[in-house]
């Protein structure tokens, strides 16, 4: 017996995925080991608790696996404590909020629309209802200069006058390296813990090819899926400064996540997250992660050289962040988003730091590289891509979002429309599903 119409869906995303092009910056290509790892028999096992202190019989070979995935995520970010339960990002940076700060106190985050992360204290995300958040933004001028964004000063003055328990430094759409060291200094002035959520960049920093914050942080967030090439997924690494500050630090840790926050653990999750870190700890791994940056700093060359205005002049990591507005106008990422999407270049829209319109119709275009360096493609393609990125932008000059909002639902499906039977946009769709099919997926 078959569920024929579910596998008819997976055959679909498999076709989907082989012939386009993934530029979305947080997704990657898992290798068939972590695949079959994750629906090993370990998708049938329950086992609440920690490693020799569980809930449930049966837990011999679990117990194993967690075993060796805190023992290799311990050496990958030289750290002394690892959880590798958190079932993802958001449960991780929420069990941090529950470690370190009571209900109601202040913790602080850079904001969505500055490329922070909903979790790191958003008005709508728990960790901004049950907590006095208190959001940073980034510099005001020279935010298209390749220079540090963030504004130090003002960082300092707000956590002076809040007094936040807990600092959050990383975000989802930031193209550039980070000081930790700066914001550490912020933070131990005024006594604060300072978790750095490495989600994005914890590839590049298992490669060597950007600097790590654990020096500097109390505690490090990270998923497993993005650079970091793993099941999706998320751990919570404590630093020896962070065991220095509050020596139970990894028990509150532990304790946050079960039973604070979470019950069992998925263990086939653990066990294809040990795999990942075992792949992430090849010498091929280091290869790869520079080449993410090669790549991204060749494609944001070619957008820059045709026109388009790059957040931070560039990009220094795995993605890059385009202000449309100088070209199609205010609130037009859902159009090129839309129409990259029928030429098979997937990536996303995104509000730029001096947004002026809604998250739903933000200005922007976020797109990163490492899914397609996964694939094996190096500078030459990534020039290629640009090229073709371009060419689509060319072809959306014409569209201005409707300042109506009642006009916008209307205009976008005409605008769907017109664009689906373009013959140019044809034309790039052919050239890029080429491109796909001569670089294979694991
Ligand atoms: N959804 C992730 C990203 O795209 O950056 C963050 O949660």
């Amino acid at each position: 017996m078959k569920d024929t119409q579910i596998y008819e869906l997976v055959k679909k995303e498999e076709k989907r995925q082989k012939e386009g092009i993934e530029l979305i910056p947080s997704e990657n290509y898992a290798s068939e080991h972590v695949r079959k790892v994750l629906s090993s028999y370990f998708v049938n096992k329950y086992s609440e608790g920690y490693p020799k202190k569980r809930y449930y019989g049966g837990n011999e070979n679990v117990d194993s696996v967690e075993l060796i995935a805190i023992d290799r995520a311990k050496k990958l970010f030289k750290v002394p404590f690892a959880n590798v339960q958190p079932y993802s990002g958001s449960p991780a940076n929420l069990a941090v909020c529950l470690a370190t700060c009571e209900p109601g106190a202040t913790l602080m985050g850079l904001a969505l629309t500055a490329g922070g992360h909903l979790t790191h204290g958003h008005t709508v995300s728990a960790t901004g209802i049950y907590y006095k958040s208190v959001q940073y933004g980034l510099k005001k001028e020279g935010v298209y200069k390749k220079q540090d964004l963030f504004d130090y000063a003002e960082i300092r003055r707000l956590a002076v006058e809040n007094r936040p328990k807990l600092i959050w430094v990383g975000a989802t759409a930031y193209p550039l390296r980070y000081d930790y060291k700066k914001f550490a200094e912020i933070a131990d002035e005024v006594g604060a813990f300072l978790a750095a959520d490495i989600a994005h960049v914890a590839g590049l920093i298992a490669g060597g090819v950007h600097p790590s914050p654990v020096p500097h942080v109390h505690i490090v967030t990270t998923t497993t899926h993005k650079t970091l090439r793993g099941p999706r997924g998320a751990m919570i690494l404590v630093t020896a400064k962070g065991l220095k500050k509050d020596p139970e630090l990894g028990d509150k840790i532990n304790k946050a996540i079960f039973p604070g926050l979470q019950g069992g653990p998925h263990d086939n999750q653990t066990a294809a997250i040990a795999v990942a870190l075992y792949e992430a700890n090849q010498p091929s791994f280091k290869k790869y992660s520079a080449q993410i940056v090669k790549n991204s700093k060749a494609l944001a060359e070619t957008l820059m050289k045709g026109g388009l205005k790059l957040v931070g002049g560039g990009s220094e990591n795995h993605l890059l962040l385009v202000n449309l507005a100088s070209v199609l106008g205010v609130g037009s990422g859902i159009f090129a988003q839309k129409a990259l999407d029928m030429v098979g270049l997937t990536m996303n829209k995104n509000t730029v730091p001096d947004e002026t319109a809604s998250p739903f119709y933000p200005s922007g275009i976020r797109m990163g590289t490492p899914a397609s360096t996964t694939r094996g493609m190096k500078e030459k393609e990534m020039k290629f891509i640009g090229g073709k990125i371009l060419e689509v932008i060319e072809l959306l000059k014409r569209y201005r979002l409707p300042t109506k909002k009642e006009e916008r639902k209307e205009y976008i499906s005409r605008f769907e429309k017109e664009m689906s039977g373009n013959p140019e946009i044809k034309r790039i769709r052919n050239e890029v599903k080429k491109l796909a099919l001569r670089f294979p997926i694991p």
